[in-house]
């Protein structure tokens, strides 16, 4: 495992847009993942995101041993509870989610973590996250009783923003949720863009390189796309040309 807990490689670079795979699971078994780990040495992905709001099948320590067996990629967990907290891992969200008003998802849960992650090597990344209404209850608003910011309100998102960062949170994760109807809006992206000096992840319905496009043009620094690679691998490869161009792009602007 030569870059476990190898801080430096799991930094986002100021500057650059990244693109993150997010892993489910469930949704996973050894071979789609190993296909998955065979399409992302020819066309590279900056992180895999490992997690879901409900798992209910016992693979992530499986899928993890995986990645790091097979891959350099670093393995951020994007966890539902403490109890998805794994040492295998080289990261983890430690996601607060400011958009809700559920006190065990803006502190109970880290009160539980907090003994493990501090016995453990993972990077902790302080992330404010933010569920946006895109057209339909999804599993994560379900799962966290919590109400989503409306699609048409970016003032919100961005007054939440602020707040996170205000309180300490150094990242912010706008999320429609997997599978989305439709993507966070470019102009809700622009609001917290403005609002807060944060690196930016942006994800949930994004299934197409025009939405790809339009999140990272807003601001995203860094796109998560799980859902449609799952169910068209290809896509895979499409996001990641489309993120090696812009980063080529802003290299020869600066
Ligand atoms: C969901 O942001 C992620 O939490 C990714 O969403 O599965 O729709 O790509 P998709």
């Amino acid at each position: 495992m030569p870059f476990k807990n190898d801080q430096s490689r799991i930094s986002f670079t100021p500057g650059r847009k990244h693109f993150a795979l997010l892993l489910d699971p469930d949704n996973l078994t050894e071979v789609s993942c190993l296909s998955l780990l065979t399409l992302s040495e020819a066309h590279p992905v900056d992180f895999f995101f490992v997690g879901g709001s409900l798992i209910t099948s016992q693979n992530q320590a499986g899928i993890i041993r995986l990645l790091k067996q097979h891959s350099n990629v670093p393995v951020i967990l994007f966890p539902s509870s403490h109890q998805h907290i794994d040492p295998q891992a080289d990261g983890i969200l430690l996601l607060s989610l400011i958009s809700g008003r559920n006190p065990e998802f803006l502190i109970g849960q880290h009160v539980l973590a907090a003994p493990i992650l501090k016995a453990s090597a993972l990077k902790v990344y302080p992330t404010g996250y933010m569920l946006i209404d895109t057209g339909r209850q999804t599993t994560a608003s379900y799962m966290s009783g919590t109400m989503p910011i409306p699609y048409d309100k970016p003032a919100i998102a961005a007054c939440t923003a602020m707040a996170g960062e205000l309180l300490g949170l150094q990242y912010m994760y706008l999320d429609g949720g997997s599978g989305a109807m439709r993507p966070v809006s470019a102009e809700m992206i622009r609001a917290v863009r403005e609002a807060v000096d944060l690196p930016m992840i942006v994800g949930g319905g994004i299934d197409t390189v025009e939405k790809a496009a339009a999140a990272l043009e807003a601001g995203a620094d860094v796109i998560v796309i799980g859902n449609h690679i799952e169910k068209n691998p290809g896509f895979l490869a499409e996001v990641s040309s489309l993120v090696a161009s812009y980063n080529v792009a802003l290299d020869v602007h600066r």
